[in-house]
């Protein structure tokens, strides 16, 4: 087995963060409602868009990497994707991560690794270990569980306590396909089901202390999924950076309890933004190759011209709330702390967001 060339994790970056996207971020405005508004964008020409707004990571599906994946034999697989590596090395790209695509085909109607039919999870299985071999031919030692049929709309339609015995079964043998990869669980509670099964990082990184090589388990974090299980995503990300867990983040924002939005990082609450750049500021995340990904859409309503607009926006907003995080007034932080003053406390935070200190 080829050993993975590209060392992510080598080489302390200095607190300069790096950024990624995938190729569904520049988005063509369809919805369960309507078709497509905007034109497509030919994957060749998204490459081009990386660089110029100031990005260098690049996340994938494996069919975003090879199309027509269940269409062509393993072989071709693989040699396409060294081919799209050279090319991402080209352009001054690195691929960020692989995540099996697992939400498209006949065979994961009923779930993927979840699935009752034992046929189908052999197909996630074996089209999981096909996204590792891409991986592994593209550059990139992470692919990326988003689980997204894994769960029920009827509550007894499956044992949930056989079904994570089922995705314990498949993460070991990703694990064992390849020496060097490592899986990140995207947890999400619902949408597209009603609920899903590992919906919080917690839930992930339970299963990964439970796999054959906890070392090799981890998470990727995204705000809008936090959000709709209730929960702060700032605390969920100190959490998983407790355990040294968060290898990947899908910052962007979210109002509410409804459809997953994918809206601009920060534009719905700014003070949760501030508290997930200092979470993860603090934490020295990126020193280690992590990539900050934005998993933001533009609305529907957004006309062709500026339809990459939000990425190099919640990009801006990232950077500006880096600079509030570290010019927020510590020494004045910690005297509220010490008088348990924390009225003084949430006014000092507004304040400073406010721009008003
Ligand atoms: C769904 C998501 C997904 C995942 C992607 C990579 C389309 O809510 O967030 O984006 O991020 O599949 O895991
Ligand atoms: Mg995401």
């Amino acid at each position: 087995m080829a050993r993975i060339a590209n060392k992510q994790g080598d080489k302390p970056v200095g607190g300069k963060y790096r950024f990624s996207f995938g190729p569904w971020n520049i988005s063509e405005g369809a919805d369960p409602f309507g078709p497509p508004v905007r034109k497509p964008v030919a994957f060749a020409r998204k490459l081009k868009v990386y660089r110029k707004l100031g990005f260098t990571g690049v996340q994938f599906h494996d069919d975003d990497a090879v199309p027509d994946l269940d269409r062509i034999s393993a072989k071709a697989a693989v040699a396409q994707a060294a081919k799209l590596g050279r090319i991402l090395k080209s352009e001054g790209l690195e691929p960020e991560f692989v995540a099996p695509r697992l939400w498209e085909s006949p065979r994961t109607i009923d779930g993927a690794y979840t699935s009752n039919d034992p046929a189908c999870r052999r197909y996630a299985i074996e089209r999981s270990l096909l996204a590792i071999d891409i991986a592994a031919a593209l550059g990139t030692k992470n692919i990326v569980l988003w689980l997204a049929r894994e769960g029920t709309y009827i509550r007894e339609a499956k044992n949930a306590r056989l079904a994570h015995d089922h995705l314990l079964t498949a993460i070991n043998r990703m694990l064992a396909h390849h020496p060097d990869i490592r899986i990140m669980i995207e947890p999400k509670p619902n949408e597209p089901m009603d609920h899903a099964y590992l919906p919080t990082i917690g839930h992930a990184i339970a299963i990964a202390y439970l796999s054959d090589d906890p070392s090799r388990v981890g998470g990727l974090i995204e705000t809008a999924h936090a959000k709709l299980a209730g929960l702060d995503p700032s605390d969920e990300m100190a959490f998983a950076l407790f355990h040294k867990k968060l290898w990947s983040v899908h910052l962007n924002d979210q109002n509410g309890l409804k459809f997953d939005e994918d809206r601009n990082f920060g534009a719905v609450n700014l003070r949760e933004a501030f508290n997930q750049v200092r979470v993860l500021d603090e934490a020295g995340y990126g020193w280690n190759g992590e990539y900050v990904g934005l998993d933001v859409k533009t609305f529907r309503t957004q006309k062709q011209e500026k339809e990459t607009a939000h990425l190099a926006n919640s990009k801006r907003f990232f950077e500006l709330m880096v600079h509030k995080v570290r010019t927020f007034d510590r020494k004045a932080e910690s005297q509220c702390i010490k008088a348990r003053d924390y009225e003084g406390l949430e006014r000092l935070v507004i304040e400073h967001l406010l721009g008003a200190d």
